[in-house]
């Protein structure tokens, strides 16, 4: 059976970390084995034992000294290196021995879309394991306002990068009090309310093309069930684990 892989997606503070943890742990619980990779070679403290760290090969702290960056220039250094090295995150992938294997990438979200080095970063994962994108819509931003049409556009904007199935679920349901679970009975549903709140806004030109965007978009979006998770709560996870794997099922054979 080939390795299937959970890769974590979404602007910085979205909740990708947390989710990492918190998922896995559900995993664990139910019996399954699950390892952890983190591709964040910034990121200070880990809720997560990883049995592959971007920390062990570089760390962006040390570039700022070494190198003499500025923080931006330190983080997008930091992923070129751990690129030029995704022969050892290769190997790690392909010799551990796990049900799963959640991915958490880079807080920043555009050095993984934008830049070719997270780009050489997702196919090596997907070289290894067969991968499903979890994009993370931060449902403290609101649900169906402005934000919320740009985070769907962004996770659209992921697939097409990255060119790996991802599926878009709304974090933090605690913190917006959002009943965590199925959120609403499908993601068309759930761009068609952003759509009538688009639409019954002042109408300028931005939001016009937002709305004329938006539309276009949900064209091509699968109508998957939308779902809002919890990582404090743990709401939703199992929900997360059924799209996860109806995902997975659709990619192919993984028998
Ligand atoms: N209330 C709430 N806060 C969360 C949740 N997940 C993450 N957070 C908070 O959001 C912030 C960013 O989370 P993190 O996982 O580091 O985001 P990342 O940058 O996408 O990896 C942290 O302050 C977390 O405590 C959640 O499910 N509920
Ligand atoms: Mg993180």
């Amino acid at each position: 059976m080939p390795k299937l892989s959970v890769v974590l997606l979404g602007p910085a503070g979205s909740g990708k970390t947390h989710l990492t943890s918190a998922f896995g742990r559900w995993l664990e619980n139910l019996g399954f084995s699950v390892g952890y990779v983190n591709l964040d070679p910034s990121v200070e403290y880990l809720p997560y034992e990883p049995f592959f760290d971007a920390r062990s090969v570089v760390r962006t702290r040390d570039l700022l000294e070494l190198e003499a960056l500025g923080p931006n220039a330190a983080i997008v250094r930091a992923i070129d290196i751990l690129a030029e090295k995704s022969a050892l995150l290769y190997e790690a992938l392909r010799s551990v021995e796990r049900d799963y294997v959640l991915v958490d990438t880079p807080g920043q979200m555009e050095i993984v879309i934008f830049r070719s080095s997270g780009l050489k970063l997702v196919r090596t994962v997907r070289r290894a394991s067969v991968p499903v994108g979890v994009f993370l819509l931060d449902s403290t931003l609101g649900r169906w306002g402005i934000e919320a049409a740009i985070s769907i556009l962004l996770s659209t904007v992921a697939q097409l990068r990255l060119d790996v199935p991802v599926v878009p679920v709304l974090s933090k349901s605690d913190a917006a009090k959002l009943s965590g679970g199925y959120a609403s009975p499908s993601l068309h549903a759930e761009v068609d309310e952003i759509l009538k709140n688009l639409g019954s806004g002042e109408v300028g030109l931005l939001s016009e093309m937002l709305f004329e965007v938006l539309s276009l978009a949900k064209k091509y979006l699968k109508s998957g069930r939308l779902i809002a998770v919890s990582s404090i709560t743990g709401e939703g996870l199992e929900e997360l684990y059924k799209v996860v794997h109806e995902t997975f099922c659709a990619c192919g054979d993984l028998t």
